[in-house]
């Protein structure tokens, strides 16, 4: 069935757009691993066009609100993005993504009205539908900007929407779910800010209700100077009191030029080294968010300095060991089954210990929340972290169903029931967010009585290294279909190079892809020795400069 454009509603669109001219780039925007992402005065357009995705999706999806998300999370402070979330706080279904990146390319009227159309009816959107947006902005200054352009979009497209303010990203995905289903029989969660922080801390309170004690020695939080600062603050004002000892630094969200300057998480886990501010003496527990605090990852410092990390892989197999056990306790081992999501990224000793200590099976799959959230949704408990401490778990209903009608048999049982229902409230199940899965972890160190030390021991990383190579296009760098981005497809003798390089090394893994939020390609290397992986890592980084670009 065709369907025809709404004339007035186009003509107000084309009037609105005036005002958001489309950058003079020549080369086209793309929506990559989470929307687009560059340069924050190339993005006015594209944030305008998004506005008219995301109310022709909401129409698409029955009148459900559809989110909007303006962060540039890891990236620098010049950078931004905008990203669109599905109606169940889940990333913008993939089928839609194209029709995103049709809109923002598209360059003359006549292309945007073709665009329009060509999503009306291959999508088989009805005009006459209800339309609703919901959105909200990290703390970078062009985000302001930015909001006016979206905003132009939802008047002219007569889009009911709610402004949330600055929030962080897996804040706005949970007002999306919490928004889709406060008339279902169970509502996701109070619609506000507030709700968010109440529903974490009651779990939290239940969760930690069978602990022997609380963790008896401080946590300190380095918040990237980032939206996560003062949402963390307010997170610990809920917080039951003196349940954790919380230190906050880099919280200077004022001075935008340090945001994830030489702090957060992907600075951490990146450069293998403390965030500025570090004040921890041996052992201290410390973590640090990323920009929009959908990252999490801890760390700390043994006698004499030496820096160990505790990734998104460790808090994978920490959460996975521990919701086992709990299952386990519960009586439901024979009910419910627990699955490991991955990326490549992955270290390879954590998939070893997964595969053979916690007996668990592991999936890998293309780098990108997205992409693991989908297959962890199909297990009945799907645990998936990205190496970078992107992630979350993932309770199926039919999982939850076999929680809330199981009968305890013994106290045990009914501790580990419990503490297992209140872990499904507790950590969020639209995508991964930093401050629930800082609850999580903090909830499962004290469940254990484990210190770093503890948690570090459970397995040991091989030697690993992630760089970043520029290079004059990173398009040209695509990858080998069904092998979790381990092999080069083009340029073609790049992936013959890598593999001559790696053979040299003992037990070494390498591959290259092309990041999708920055203008590079990554590098991944391990091998058995650590200075086996620094040259593995930098042959390979020379290889391509000399390729392609220039290696930084
Ligand atoms: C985003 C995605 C993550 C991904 C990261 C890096 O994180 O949500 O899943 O791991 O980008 O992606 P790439 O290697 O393609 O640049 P964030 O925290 O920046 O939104």
């Amino acid at each position: 069935m065709a369907y025809d454009i709404n004339e007035d509603e186009f003509k107000a669109i084309l009037k609105a757009a005036e005002d958001w001219p489309r950058a003079d780039t020549l080369a086209d925007f793309s929506y990559g691993t989470a929307g687009f992402r560059m340069r924050a005065d190339l993005l006015d357009y594209v944030v305008f066009t998004v506005g008219l995705v995301a109310s022709l999706r909401s129409r698409k999806c029955a009148g459900n609100a559809i989110g909007v998300m303006i962060t540039a999370s890891h990236n620098p402070a010049e950078d931004n993005g905008v990203k669109i979330v599905d109606p169940m706080g889940e990333m913008l279904m993939s089928d839609w993504e194209p029709y995103a990146k049709f809109m923002a390319n598209a360059r003359t009227p006549e292309q945007l009205r073709n665009c329009f159309m060509h999503i009306i009816n291959t999508a088989q959107v009805h005009d006459h539908n209800a339309r609703k947006v919901i959105f909200a902005r990290d703390t970078r200054p062009s985000g302001a900007r930015l909001v006016r352009a979206l905003k132009a979009a939802l008047e002219a497209t007569n889009t009911e929407y709610v402004d949330y303010g600055i929030l962080t990203t897996p804040q706005l995905h949970y007002l999306v779910k919490a928004t889709n289903t406060v008339k279902m029989d169970k509502p996701y969660g109070e619609v506000s800010e507030e709700g968010y922080y109440k529903k974490l801390s009651k779990a939290f309170s239940e969760a930690i209700n069978h602990a022997t004690r609380p963790p008896s020695t401080p946590v300190t939080v380095d918040c990237a100077n980032g939206v996560g600062a003062p949402k963390m603050k307010k997170l610990i004002e809920h917080l039951p009191e003196g349940a954790l000892d919380i230190q906050i630094v880099n919280d200077r969200i004022e001075s935008p030029e340090d945001l994830n300057n030489h702090c957060g998480a992907d600075f951490v886990k990146t450069s293998q080294r403390v965030p500025q501010s570090f004040t921890g003496k041996a052992f201290d527990r410390w973590c640090s968010l990323d920009g929009d605090a959908d990252r999490i990852i801890y760390y700390f410092v043994e006698e004499g300095k030496v820096f160990r990390l505790l990734d998104g892989d460790r808090i994978a197999t920490l959460a996975a060991a521990f919701i086992g056990e709990l299952v386990r306790k519960a009586g439901l081992d024979e009910v419910i089954t627990i699955a490991i999501v991955q990326t490549a990224y992955a270290n390879g000793a954590s998939t070893k210990y997964v595969e053979q200590n916690l007996k668990l099976k592991v999936e890998f799959t293309n780098t990108g929340v997205k992409h693991l959230h989908h297959v962890a949704a199909m297990k009945d408990i799907g645990v998936y972290f990205e190496a970078n401490g992107h992630g979350t778990v993932l309770f199926s209903e039919r999982a939850v169903k076999a929680m809330r009608k199981h009968q305890p048999q013994s106290t045990a049982q009914m501790e580990a029931l419990e503490t297992l229902r209140a872990l499904t409230d507790l950590i969020n199940q639209t995508v991964g967010d930093a401050l629930s899965d800082f609850l999580l972890v903090e909830t499962i160190l004290a469940h254990k009585e484990w210190t770093v030390k503890e948690w570090l021991a459970t397995y040991t990383d091989l030697p690993n290294k992630l760089a970043k190579c520029l290079v004059t296009d990173r398009s040209a760098y695509t990858s080998v279909p069904g092998t979790a981005e381990q092999r080069l497809a083009t340029p073609a003798r790049v992936q013959p190079k890598i593999d001559e390089i790696v053979s040299k090394y003992r037990d070494g893994r390498c591959f290259v892809r092309a990041s999708g939020t920055e203008d590079a390609v990554r590098v991944y290397g391990e091998a058995a020795e650590v200075y086996d992986t620094e040259d593995l890592v930098a042959k390979v980084c020379d290889f391509i400069g000399s390729y392609g670009g220039k290696s930084p």
